[in-house]
């Protein structure tokens, strides 16, 4: 738990007004909270909570006499003890609230539970987040799940707290709270807005110095299954390349300097040149070795300078949301922008810079079946320069097109909202039965992480000059994340913790003969099936890294040419990808036309 009084206001406050923040996590398919001796990163969402309640403490919103104390807790890293902080909270006459940060659709069930004692006690209790905000910019009645919330006296909110946090405050000093605060259609403007922020200590209980933030928010595509448009909208809004220093600083004096900058979409960030300038600057002149993940789209290398300015601002690594190899995929799921003819082009400007990719895959759109999607995975590994890659079900998440589209037409979407967290399969496909599905999203793991391509991707790597050690330990992360831990690599964690106790009601507290016998038992294998993996990437680590000096190439590394559309998988596999390629062909013929000056053009014709 991390605390943070004010000490000048502390000297004169006779009252103190305790927010106790909770990004909460969510149950395993046993039931048990997901969490961990070490998270990856710490959320976002947090920091930008609490940086907005601790400016609301410096500038003593609620007077000078009274000081507004911060506690926050990633539930991902540490023990939510509820029992304590309705102590704390009733020490303090329940002056202040508890505030349910960045709760996403999987999480909401979670955020209830944790709630209802602390409602119970008449503690004020404020929900906000993806779930929330999704579900009232889609739809216009309330659904049973908010409505839950809201007759156990929770209050609401949804949209982005930057100049709404006073208000808040206020009415929560006031005991005036409403039910629903909602600003969906009226979202602020973040250029010299409060800077996300996390202290120290909070930063420290995940792994490495690594630390996020969003220089913007907002992304101009389509996508059918996305959330984010509906509800950071389609405009880029950001902040401005002063505010990204002051976040960049004020992280670097606490020993933190690296970022992972949560931008959906960094290539659509309206002002991303005038940022990574500011970031060049610092590295370069100021001597800021600061160093940065960041997400983008698969036409990203296609705008001038970016990727070379990405580099030079010290982007090690990027994550494109890749999605699928099928056009007619891609077209189902309006991710227009998505051309199968221009991935190849982007993996090697990357690749050609040093800078290592990460890609999300989805399984189980339209068109998938077993064996397509199988297909497509090795088409990936032996024609694409890529090196991490992940996998996700086709999720209805709530606050996407597609989860409104098959809600109004009344398809059985499953109930339990702990599911929605892109690792489950939760509506019919046409395709492939439930355990298909399921089967194929465990098998894409092991087909694309064999040990045969692991040594590819890092001989790919060590010519372009990417820290192969490093790599290898991410992929051992990705690679065995599922088969070990049994979640997803961007939920896992480093020593997974367990307790009897915080388990689904809705399921029996275990009795303790079985409960710490199975978890012992259940830590020694993970160890033991850790320690094993771990050897065998390091040993393929160390025969990558002994042959540094033999010249290395492949299909995928090949620059892109003339041919790649009669020889290459990717552009042969079916119909569409075929048509993709006739497409792309005639796109080009027509600007070449059009660009050449009109003497030539009569000369073509
Ligand atoms: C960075 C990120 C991550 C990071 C770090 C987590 C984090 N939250 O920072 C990592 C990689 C770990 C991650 C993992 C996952 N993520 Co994620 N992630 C994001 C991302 C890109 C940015 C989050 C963020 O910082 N947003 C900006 C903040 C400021 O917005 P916000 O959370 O809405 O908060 C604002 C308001 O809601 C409001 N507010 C929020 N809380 C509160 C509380 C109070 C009291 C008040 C008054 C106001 C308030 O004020 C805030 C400031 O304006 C979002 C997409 C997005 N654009 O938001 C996806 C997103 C949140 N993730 C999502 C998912 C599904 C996941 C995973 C389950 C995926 C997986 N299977 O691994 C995991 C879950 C892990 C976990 N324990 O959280 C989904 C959630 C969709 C949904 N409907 O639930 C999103 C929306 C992306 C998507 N695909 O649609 N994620
Ligand atoms: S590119 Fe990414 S952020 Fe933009 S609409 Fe598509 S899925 Fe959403």
């Amino acid at each position: 738990m991390g605390s943070l009084g004010h000490p000048a206001a502390a000297l004169k406050a006779s009252k103190r007004f305790r927010v106790v923040l909770i990004k909460p996590s969510h149950y395993d398919d046993d039931g048990y909270v997901i969490r961990w001796y070490r998270s990856p990163m710490p959320a976002n969402s947090l920091a930008s909570v609490y940086g907005l309640i601790d400016d609301c403490a410096q500038r003593q919103i609620l007077g000078p006499g009274t000081e507004i104390e911060i506690i926050a807790i990633d539930e991902t890293n540490t023990r939510v003890r509820i029992d304590r902080i309705i102590s704390a909270m009733r020490a303090n006459n329940n002056f202040g609230f508890v505030g349910l940060v960045g709760v996403q659709s999987n999480q909401y069930p979670r955020s209830l539970h944790i709630a209802k004692p602390l409602r119970e006690a008449g503690i004020p209790v404020i929900i906000g987040g993806f779930h929330v905000s999704g579900m009232l910019a889609m739809f216009d009645k309330i659904g049973p799940d908010l409505q839950t919330a809201l007759d156990m006296g929770i209050t609401l909110f949804a949209g982005e707290a930057e100049g709404r946090m006073d208000e808040v405050v206020r009415d929560a000093a006031q005991g005036k709270l409403k039910p629903i605060y909602n600003y969906i259609n009226d979202l602020p403007a973040l250029e010299n807005s409060v800077i996300p922020y996390l202290p120290g200590n909070a930063v420290r209980k995940t792994i490495g110095n690594v630390t996020t933030f969003d220089a913007g928010r907002g992304c101009p595509f389509q996508c059918s299954f996305c959330t984010i448009i509906n509800v950071q909208g389609r405009k880029s809004r950001r902040r401005s390349p002063d505010d990204v220093e002051r976040i960049l600083r004020k992280n670097y004096e606490q020993g933190v300097d690296r970022f992972f900058i949560t931008d959906d979409n960094f290539a659509r960030n309206k002002d991303w040149e005038a940022i990574f300038d500011r970031i060049i600057k610092l590295r370069e002149q100021d001597g800021m070795d600061v160093r940065f993940l960041i997400q983008v789209d698969t036409l990203c290398h296609k705008i001038p300078n970016f990727v070379a300015k990405a580099k030079r601002a010290g982007v090690t690594r990027i994550f494109i949301g890749l999605e699928n190899i099928n056009p007619d995929n891609l077209l189902a799921a309006k991710k227009r922008q998505n051309k199968i003819t221009e991935y190849r082009n982007m993996l090697l400007a990357w690749k050609a810079v040093g800078i290592w990719t990460y890609a999300g895959y989805i399984l189980g759109f339209p068109n998938d079946t077993p064996e397509s999607a199988r297909r497509d995975i090795e088409i990936i590994k032996k024609e694409m320069p890529l090196d991490v890659l992940e996998f996700f079900f086709l999720t209805p998440l709530p606050g996407s097109e597609d989860h409104k589209v098959l809600s109004m037409k009344g398809v059985m979407l499953d109930p339990d909202l702990n599911k929605y967290d892109l690792e489950h399969a939760l509506m019919p496909h046409v395709n492939m039965s439930k355990s298909e599905w399921e089967k194929l999203y465990r098998d894409a793991w092991a087909i694309y992480y064999t040990p045969d391509h692991i040594e590819t991707i890092l001989r790919r790597s060590q010519t372009c000059g990417i820290n192969i050690w490093r790599l290898a330990q991410i992929i051992l992360w990705f690679a065995q994340s599922l088969t070990i831990e049994k979640v997803h690599p961007l939920q896992g964690g480093f020593v997974r913790l367990k307790n009897r106790h915080e388990r689904r009601p809705e399921l029996p507290i275990e009795p303790v003969w079985k409960f710490y016998p199975r978890l012992l038992l259940e830590g020694m294998l993970k160890h033991g099936r850790v320690a094993f993996a771990a050897w065998q990437i390091f040993r393929i680590y160390r025969r990558v890294a002994a042959s540094s000096h033999v010249p290395y190439t492949d299909q995928a590394m090949t620059a892109v040419n003339e041919d790649d559309p009669q020889k290459l998988d990717l552009f042969t596999h079916n119909k569409s990808a075929r048509d993709a390629v006739d497409h792309a062909r005639k796109v080009k013929t027509l600007t070449a036309v059009a660009s050449t000056p009109a003497q030539s053009r009569e000369v073509i014709a």
